[in-house]
């Protein structure tokens, strides 16, 4: 079987895609600059505005960008999914500590410039004037430059993100896992409005997707998950994406077999990786259930379904709901904006 590129090869790569982000982000502010047009009294008059224009605007471009290009990682640190998902591809102080720099080089970018223009209200000539705006951009230059690397990060990460589903912490969330290869992505399709890509062969899914589905009064987030072995110590990237979504993002698990054994995995290898988790996960509802019915007459006491046939979907998608709504009911649910006032007032 030839090598598969998965998303993590296509998509999270630190390589900068082309120019180095510095050199972008210089050529932004300096031409930005370069338009600047001032009146004044006189020759002098008119230079040193044209010359803190120069300054100011070079600096707030600058910050601008290095805003920007901060804000998706920096949302992403306060959400506990995104925050370990990035922990995990990119080690855990790659991107904080990336942001703070960049963070860092806003605050110096500013104070550069203030002192720019200070320098500059006390030239009296126009030579001395150029002089010191051709330092600002030398010095704003290299303070940028500095940062590339943390640039780089970022935009590597965004990218990674991008790739990644939203996760509305507001709606009730099922995370399908389970062996490689079980069907937990056809039964991902069936339960929701994801269209994952299903395929004959492990490790088809390597990052976590959701689809939605209505359950009459409720909303629900499924997310399919890439198949974990369990090998003990021993996790791949894919693999640890799906952990992760267990740990930050499930109100239920849906534990999905194949006891036909279609996947090349034996059913005990995928009951002991169960038995595992309902000790690692034992706050959260853990539903087994066994696929591919269409293809075994077996006995079997757990819930059996098909994607291929749709049997016992229906009650799949009941069991589901129950399980939900009993996991969301148990959780403590945030005061509403009005029982806040009442408390502080009778507090007050
Ligand atoms: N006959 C039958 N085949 C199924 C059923 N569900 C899935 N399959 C087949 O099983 C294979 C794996 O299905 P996927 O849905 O990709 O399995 P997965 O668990 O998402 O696989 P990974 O993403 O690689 O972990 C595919 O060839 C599917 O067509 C089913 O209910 N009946
Ligand atoms: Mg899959």
């Amino acid at each position: 079987m030839p090598p598969r590129r998965g998303r993590e090869d296509r998509g999270a790569s630190l390589a900068p895609r082309g120019r180095a982000p510095s050199s972008i982000l210089l050529d932004l502010a300096f031409h930005q600059a370069y338009k600047a047009s001032a009146h004044g009294t006189d020759r002098l008059d008119r230079s040193r505005r044209r010359a803190l224009l120069k300054i100011v605007r070079t600096s707030a471009v600058l910050r601008r960008q290095l805003r920007l290009r901060s804000a998706r990682c920096s949302a992403a640190l306060e959400e506990p999914l995104s925050a370990e998902l990035l922990a995990r591809r990119f080690g855990p102080s790659a991107v904080p500590g990336s942001l703070g720099r960049v963070y860092r080089a806003q605050t110096r970018l500013l104070g550069l410039s203030e002192a720019a223009q200070r320098s500059l209200r006390r030239r009296s000539d126009v030579i001395g004037i150029g002089a010191e705006v051709r330092a600002f951009y030398g010095r704003a230059a290299s303070m940028i430059r500095e940062v590339d690397a943390n640039l780089v990060t970022l935009e590597a990460a965004e990218r990674f993100l991008k790739q990644r589903p939203r996760i509305d912490p507001n709606v009730a969330t099922v995370v399908v896992a389970g062996f490689p290869n079980v069907g937990k992505s056809s039964l991902v399709a069936r339960l929701s409005s994801a269209k994952p890509e299903v395929a004959a062969y492990p490790f088809t899914t390597l990052s976590i997707a959701v689809g939605h589905a209505d359950l009459g009064f409720d909303r629900m987030q499924v997310m399919d998950t890439p198949g974990v072995l369990g090998r003990a110590g021993r996790t791949n990237p894919a693999e640890g994406e799906a952990l992760v979504a267990l740990e930050h993002a499930a109100d239920a698990i849906l534990f999905v077999l194949d006891p036909t054994e279609e996947c090349g995995y034996t059913l005990a290898e995928q009951e002991q990786l169960l038995a595992r988790w309902k000790d690692e996960y034992g706050g959260v509802p853990i539903l087994e259930v066994e696929t591919k019915a269409d293809l075994t007459t077996s006995p079997s006491s757990r819930l059996r379904v098909s994607a291929v046939t749709g049997a016992g979907l229906k009650e799949l998608k009941a069991l589901i709901q129950g399980l939900l709504r009993a996991a969301v009911l148990s959780k403590p649910t945030p005061l509403a904006p009005e029982e806040l006032t009442t408390e502080f007032e009778l507090g007050g």
